[in-house]
């Protein structure tokens, strides 16, 4: 009923079209998810940056998406799968914001119920976490809080509209709307700039690294002999510069670590668990190793695979002074966000350079490869030996407990498998006919390379010239000078190991040991 006095319209006018209502809808429901998401993302960047909703909701995706679906983002994505996951996160809360703002729209207890709904999920999200701490709930808490609040707001000012008559307070009302959601967006963007700026400020681990010194090491690593480079274009450089180092990881978000605070236990089944400072690591000396390192995940000729000179703590003296108890047999690492790595214990006792590495040619490890410390085990792929943001070690047995990815399947124990990868001709270049050089990479880590030999079309396997090989823990690049005739060619490489063993032409997937087979390109000459 109109409260002026203003004449009433000859017909009573119909209420709001069922467009506008929907377009009311959609920005009550987007605007109500854009605040609590800025206010949610500002109060985590103040208590936990892991604790924003989206991001925990990303990581439970992470952990949750069965294996088929991960090898898929990474063969799809690659480095670009966490940005992939994030966006589709985003793309979930928008529709879920649209449906949202339906109901409120209609009715507020529908939209109360479905905010309590988004509630629920980013609680359970975030307390799912294993590094979850009670005060992680506060971003999402404090996120709904706020979410609720506009909610009710702006359905009142939709609504308001929707009640009136009168042309007048219809145009007022209107604008009040307008205003309140106006007034809402504005909260979102800068809660959610805020947080961003505030988030990037509480960078602890970027500071912390800027302060650190690692000494010289006691044992440098043997100069390279100029012979390890092959000399040809196109082929993956000898050393990974660190920006070019393939990353492989679960965390959504950087772990900030600071060296101040970090520590490093040791417990579990020995007889003097010990807990570590990173000076009290340093101080029993650094040595220097160039180790290559890859990834179980890595597709036959895939990227994920890289040569560094790491500079860290041997890790063998470490246990064997903790007194390792009868009948251990797996050491399972734990990082600052919760992964878990294990083991085999032989593998690390048996002389090989197991490290807590410290460094990474030359710089202190960067943030993305697991500062400060992390572990490094020469001939086993990354996800059973070379845990990131390292903060734990403890003696175990295989039998006692199964390590994130065995849990999802993987092989929990994961030797190198021998392989190797055309480098240069790129797929589907075009060459000239003439002399063509053919190279690549070539790796089996603990065994060396002794071999490698290329193949064009169906012809025979010929011998590839190998550059030098300074250490079985290291790849080999090879050459092969190729006199191209005209025509599509298809050239494969196989490698052979110190063991005698030629790599088997079977291809397999990467789960749940490593991929096989002989990696190919078609080259077209002219
Ligand atoms: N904390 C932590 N450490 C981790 C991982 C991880 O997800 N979290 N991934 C492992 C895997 S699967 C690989 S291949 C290597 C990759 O190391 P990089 O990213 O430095 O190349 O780190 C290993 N260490
Ligand atoms: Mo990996």
């Amino acid at each position: 009923m109109s409260t002026t006095n203003e004449p009433r319209p000859a017909t009573r006018r119909p209420g709001p079209s069922r467009s506008a209502t929907a377009a009311r809808g959609l920005l009550v429901g987007v605007l109500t998810a854009g605040v609590a998401l800025g206010v949610a993302h500002l109060v985590a960047a103040l208590v936990d940056p892991a604790a924003g909703p989206v991001l925990a909701v990303g990581s439970v995706a992470v952990d949750l998406a069965p294996q088929p679906v991960k090898a898929f983002a990474i063969r799809t994505f690659g480095a670009s799968d966490k940005i992939a996951l994030l966006a589709g996160v985003y793309a979930l809360l928008a529709l879920s914001a649209v449906v949202l703002g339906a109901l409120a729209i209609r009715r507020r207890r529908y939209g109360l119920a479905g905010l309590a709904v988004f509630a629920a999920v980013g609680v359970a999200a975030v307390l799912s976490r294993p590094t979850a701490t009670p005060v992680d709930v506060l971003p999402v808490l404090a996120g709904v809080g706020v979410g609720i609040a506009a909610m009710l707001l702006l359905v009142r000012a939709a609504r308001t509209v929707t009640a009136t008559e009168s042309s007048r307070s219809r145009l007022l009302n209107r604008r009040q709307f307008l205003v309140t959601a106006a007034g809402t967006a504005l909260a979102a963007g800068a809660t959610a700039t805020i947080g961003q700026t505030v988030g990037r400020r509480s960078a602890v681990g970027a500071r912390s690294r800027a302060g650190v010194r690692i000494p010289p090491p006691a044992q440098p690593a043997p100069p390279l002999p100029g012979g390890v480079t092959a000399g040809v274009d196109g082929v993956s450089p000898f050393l990974t510069a660190n920006r070019d180092f393939y990353r492989v990881d679960t965390a959504l978000t950087v772990p900030q670590v600071d060296v101040k605070t970090w520590r490093l236990t040791l417990d579990g089944a020995v007889d003097r668990p010990r807990t570590w400072t990173f000076d009290d690591l340093l101080a029993r000396g650094v040595v220097e190793r160039d180790i290559t390192l890859n990834c179980v995940s890595n597709e036959v000729g895939g990227p994920y695979i890289g040569t560094a000179r790491w500079t860290g703590v041997p890790l063998a003296p470490l246990l064997r002074e903790a007194g390792i108890r009868a009948g251990q047999n797996q050491l399972v690492s734990r990082s600052v966000e919760g992964m878990t790595i294990g083991t085999p214990l032989d593998a690390i006792l048996d002389g090989r350079d197991a490290l807590l590495a410290v460094a990474m040619n030359g710089e202190p490890l960067p943030l993305e490869h697991g500062f400060p410390v992390r572990m490094l085990v020469p001939g086993l792929y990354g996800y059973v030996g070379a845990c990131k943001w390292l903060t734990s070690l403890q003696v175990s047995t295989f039998d006692a407990f199964d390590p994130y990815w065995v849990q999802r399947g993987w092989a929990a124990d994961a030797p190198v498998k021998t392989a190797s990868r055309i480098d240069t001709p790129k797929p589907f270049a075009q060459r000239r006919a003439g002399p063509v050089m053919i190279a690549g990479v070539a790796w089996a880590q603990r065994r060396g390379i002794t071999a490698a030999e290329v193949q064009i079309d169906d012809g025979p396997w010929r011998p590839a010239r190998l550059a030098d090989g300074p250490s079985p823990d290291l790849w080999r690049q090879w050459t092969y000078r190729w006199d191209a005739t005209p025509g599509s060619h298809t050239l494969r490489v196989r490698a052979t190991d110190a063991t005698g063993a030629t790599q088997n032409g079977q291809r397999a997937a990467p789960f749940p040991d490593g991929a096989t087979g002989w990696h190919s390109t078609t080259v077209t000459i002219t």
